[in-house]
């Protein structure tokens, strides 16, 4: 059935999740609306949202949260198959990369936001517990994929948007926790090149810039905005480092 309405994309552009559905919704052509909302444990939220998380996705038929199921439901509007795979064993080790990426790469990067972007500090425990899971996680990356030129082959599939977005913020983290760069152990740094320049990355990336700034500001974050792979076609209006 036609959807009258467009989607309405609930969250705000510092978050990684929140740019990957964005970027899934500019890339597949969908009809959709932002609407800029901070994640929340507010009672009207959870209603919404069940974990109070951003991004959440608003339809004519209810709420969605969770990146993976946002991603399937754009996904399954679509008239054909237009980030998947329409072949089973390729789908599914899409959704491997998306699940590996997720698990193993950002969630232990995410347990060590609050010492790197929010005022906070992270302990050598945690910083070690997280090292472990990403050794192990840049090793299996390394075993799964070899951009031909994307990460799954021939064509843009979700898990490259995926990937993008949790390796911006990871490389991030990695260069100010381990002083290391994680797209150069993954041996990623053409591909995430390339993505930063598509027309989706440039739009995503831009609002991304302007919302960080002063996001790391009011949480008095020791992190000071880089530059990673993305820049942008036209001049700045941001002040960056040499
Ligand atoms: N598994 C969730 C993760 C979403 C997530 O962690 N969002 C962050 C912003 S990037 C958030 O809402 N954090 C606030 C909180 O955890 O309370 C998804 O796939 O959407």
């Amino acid at each position: 059935m036609a959807r009258t309405e467009p989607l309405r994309l609930h969250g705000y552009a510092v978050s990684n999740y929140f740019n990957i559905a964005h970027a899934a919704l500019i890339e597949t052509a969908t009809d959709f609306e932002l609407v800029t909302t901070r994640a929340s444990q507010q009672p009207e939220f959870l209603a919404i949202s069940p974990m109070g998380k951003i991004p959440v996705l608003q339809t004519p038929e209810g709420w969605i949260g969770e990146t993976v199921a946002i991603l399937g439901y754009i996904e399954d509007c679509l008239p054909r198959p237009t980030l998947h795979s329409a072949e089973p064993l390729q789908r599914a080790r899409e959704r491997q990369l998306i699940n590996v990426v997720q698990l193993y790469v950002e969630a232990p990067v995410r347990s060590l936001f609050p010492g790197v972007f929010m005022g906070g500090i992270n302990s050598p425990i945690s910083v070690a517990a997280a090292r472990i899971t990403l050794d192990r996680a840049t090793a299996a990356l390394r075993r799964l994929v070899a951009p031909e030129p994307f990460l799954m082959g021939a064509s843009l599939s979700y898990a490259d948007l995926f990937a993008f977005y949790c390796l911006d913020i990871a490389e991030r983290v990695s260069r100010f926790v381990y002083c290391r760069s994680i797209l150069a152990d993954l041996g990623l740094q053409s591909w995430f090149g390339r993505m930063a320049q598509r027309d989706s990355s440039q739009t995503v990336m831009a609002m991304f810039e302007n919302a960080f700034g002063p996001y790391l500001k009011e949480k008095n974050a020791t992190y000071r905005f880089q530059p990673v792979g993305y820049r942008p076609r036209s001049p700045a209006t941001e002040q960056r480092p040499a």
